[in-house]
């Protein structure tokens, strides 16, 4: 009778799910959180101020055409098969446009084998999107001197779209699902001709939330990680989007919005509270 109580106790038991989005918030160095660096050359100076991780890339030891550049690249194979991925990047660079066609300032990538891209490259007040050399190439003028926002959904082989700041700025039909074969986030600054900086907020990516259900990370539970990212949600000041009774919550913040009206306000932070469950056991 015992043994049987126990296995019934067993049985019930809530299963932790493991979270289905990874992130790394720039406030440490990349390296131990599981980031591998893929190139680090001429001499870059780096450092990390608030929540932000900087990189300078410079000429001091380096000829142009070419000169500082760092890179890291993590693997996404635990995402595969996931039909609804998204990669949130927020990012500033002084770097001028005109270093776009040498691979920087900024640049961050899905990339894999496969056909299916995206390559990402951000200059003070422009980004374009390369997503095969066969298409169009997406070029996007950018308010300067600010960072910005930058996500990329993708559903299946139905869709993808990359908002900044929130706003749509390209979309369509891809040509096959992300992430598949050997995919991998990438993420670089790089000197081609002009000396610049470029500096990262956050690298976020996953498995895109369910609208409305206080669980930013899908691991069917709401608890302080989820509160991290709801409180940014909730703040009218918030560079990544803005908080607040009618202030459209934004992509990145759908998952907030408990009461589906748009908006990211105390009504939803209501039903937050009354659905946190803490870590679990
Ligand atoms: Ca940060
Ligand atoms: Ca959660
Ligand atoms: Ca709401």
């Amino acid at each position: 009778m015992l043994r049987r109580t126990a296995l019934v106790s067993l049985l019930l038991l809530p299963i932790h799910v493991k979270a289905q989005v990874d992130t790394y918030e720039c406030d440490a160095l990349p390296e131990p959180p599981g980031w591998e660096v893929l190139s680090r050359v001429c001499d870059p100076e780096t450092w990390l101020e608030d929540g932000w991780y900087h990189q300078r890339v410079d000429h001091r030891s380096c000829e142009p055409p070419g000169g500082g550049r760092e890179s890291f690249v993590r693997s996404l194979a635990e995402y595969l098969g996931k039909t609804r991925f998204f990669a949130e990047v927020r990012l500033g660079s002084d770097g001028p446009r005109s270093e776009i066609p040498g691979g920087g300032p900024g640049a961050f990538a899905l990339g894999s084998n496969g056909i299916v891209n995206y390559t990402f490259f951000i200059a003070d007040d422009q980004a374009k999107l390369n997503r095969d050399n066969r298409f169009p190439i997406i070029f996007v003028d950018i308010e300067p001197g600010v960072p910005h926002t930058h996500r990329i959904e993708s559903y299946d082989d139905d869709l993808y779209v990359w908002y900044i700041d929130g706003e749509i700025v390209d979309s369509g039909i891809p040509e096959g699902p992300f992430p598949s074969f050997q995919p991998s986030i990438t993420w670089v600054g790089r000197a081609w001709y002009a000396d610049n900086e470029v500096h990262w907020d956050y690298i976020r990516y996953g498995v895109i939330p369910d609208e409305g259900s206080s669980d930013f990370d899908s691991d069917e539970d709401v608890d302080l990680r989820d509160a991290r990212y709801f409180a940014e949600c909730l703040d009218v000041g918030w560079g990544g989007g803005a908080g607040g009774p009618g202030a459209d919550a934004t992509p990145g913040c759908r998952w907030a919005d408990a009461d589906g009206d748009t908006d990211v306000d105390l009504r939803d932070f209501g039903a937050f509270q009354n659905a946190f469950t803490g870590d679990g056991p």
